[in-house]
């Protein structure tokens, strides 16, 4: 009989499976998240026992844990080249294709990816998805003229066939700020059949600063299921 995993063992199983590979000495981008919490705990054990690691966090959320932890912490500036990033997503599809953001580090996540020379996801089996577009599509955008932004963004979708809710993510006593100082409008597309063509369009948009759709930049997944774990390239 199959003993059922709860939600963070499945997290830390895929965690788990992501320190697989992390080599002594690596420079590692370290993503933000529930299940990279996971992946900064196990690695923080290892730092403890003589594992050295030079780490990039891609949020002050991370940061803070690394710091905690004791998990040695560089910036980007200071290692500009980076071997591996470990990250999390909201959702990927068979083509290792991604939504992240849900946790409003996508800017850094994505700047912190494109300087990697390999990006592993860790996710549970909850994330896979046939067609990406379920999970709310975050959209980082200037508070400078957010309105103009907005209808730019809904006359893209409409161009896309695509149509839903885009609504301004809330913090408890205001907009939600991300660690740039920028807005998040989170689009609820339901399915997005051509996500090439929305990022392209989403990216042309001058308020826009990035976007959650990483296309073509995970080189593997590490997914947990009850089952076990696997791994998707
Ligand atoms: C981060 O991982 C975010 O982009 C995404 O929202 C989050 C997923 O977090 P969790 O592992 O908690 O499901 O990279």
């Amino acid at each position: 009989m199959e003993r059922r995993m709860d939600a963070r063992q499945l997290k830390i199983a895929a965690a788990q499976a992501a320190l697989e590979h992390v080599s002594d000495g690596m420079r590692l981008g370290i993503g933000t998240g529930s299940t990279a919490n996971e992946f900064v705990r196990l690695l923080a054990e290892k730092v403890h026992d003589g594992f050295r690691v030079q780490g990039v966090p891609t949020s002050e959320q991370t940061a803070r844990l690394c710091m905690e932890l004791g998990v040695p912490l560089f910036s980007l500036d200071e290692l500009p080249e980076l071997d591996l990033t470990i990250d999390g997503a909201d959702e990927l599809d068979g083509n290792l294709n991604l939504i992240k953001g849900g946790g409003g580090a996508l800017l850094r996540e994505k700047i912190v990816a494109s300087a990697s020379t390999r990006m592993i996801v860790i996710a549970d089996e909850s994330k896979v998805v046939e067609t990406l577009g379920r999970f709310p599509l975050p959209i980082e955008v200037m508070p400078f003229g957010l309105a103009s932004t907005r209808l730019a963004v809904e006359r893209l979708a409409a161009t896309l066939g695509l149509s839903g809710e885009i609504v301004q993510r809330p913090d408890r006593d205001g907009p939600y700020l991300t660690d740039g100082g920028h807005f998040i409008l989170d689009a609820s597309f339901g399915r997005i059949p051509d996500a090439e063509a929305l990022a392209n369009g989403l990216a042309a948009i001058a308020g826009v600063v990035e976007h959650g759709l990483f296309l073509h930049m995970a080189d593997a997944a590490i997914i947990a299921t009850a089952a076990g774990v696997r791994m998707l390239t």
